[in-house]
Order: C-alpha cells, then sequence, then structure tokens
C-alpha cells in the first residue's frame, strides 16, 4: 500500500500522521493475518509425529502417511467425528483451523494412535 506523500512545503498535521500510524497498524496486522503456515505431521510407526503441534489460528496441518504399507485416518471425535478419508502410504490430508483451542484427534482404525492441535 503507497500511501500519498505531501508536496513540499505543505505542513503535515498531527491528525494526518496519526492517521497514517494507523494505516501502518492495519497494514501489519492483515500482514499477520496473511502469514499463515502450514505445519506438517508425519504418520509412522503408528504414531503422529510430532504428537502435539502449535499453531496459530488461520494456520494448516497436513498429515502425511510415511508408513510401507499401513493406512491410517486422521479423526476428531469433538467435531461430529470429522475424519480424514482413510490415507494410504505417502497420501496426506490437511485442515486449517480457525479457532483457538485444544483439538485431540486419534487415527481411525487404530485408536491408541493420538494426537493433538494447540491452536493459539
Ligand atoms: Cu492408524
Amino acid at each position: 500500500m503507497r500511501e500519498a506523500l505531501p508536496a513540499p512545503g505543505l505542513t503535515v498535521f498531527p491528525g494526518a500522521c496519526l492517521a497514517r500510524r494507523v494505516l501502518a497498524l492495519l497494514a501489519l496486522v492483515s500482514c499477520g493475518v496473511l502469514a499463515q503456515q502450514t505445519v506438517e505431521v508425519a504418520i509412522q510407526d503408528y504414531r503422529f509425529s510430532p504428537r502435539e503441534v502449535h499453531i496459530k489460528v488461520g494456520d494448516t496441518v497436513r498429515w502425511t502417511n510415511r508408513e510401507k504399507r499401513t493406512s491410517h485416518s486422521v479423526l476428531f471425535p469433538a467435531e461430529n467425528g470429522l475424519e480424514s478419508e482413510r490415507l494410504l502410504p505417502a497420501e496426506h490430508w490437511q485442515r486449517s483451523f480457525a479457532q483457538p483451542g485444544t483439538y485431540a484427534y486419534r487415527c481411525g482404525p487404530h485408536e491408541e494412535m493420538k494426537g493433538v492441535i494447540v491452536v493459539e
């Protein structure tokens, strides 16, 4: 975003200066929103790795099945059983998180496989 600079010799009023600071602050905030990240979680040896992931609101988590032959899924019991498709080796699935909170999940077919996403 470019601002028009005052012509040489013009007085800049304090109010205009404040408005410019507010605009700069807004630009910073929107840049922060745009800087969304995708965090990788590997599924290997019947484990989610890392087991616990901390992200910011708006970030995306992508799970990739790194097994040689076992398929897995990603299941969020607290969200009406939201579940990925069954992931074959080398397949991945991702979702983003729009609300802060702690999201516990597990593998659909293997209940003992657990993980958690903490959205801050
Ligand atoms: Cu599994």
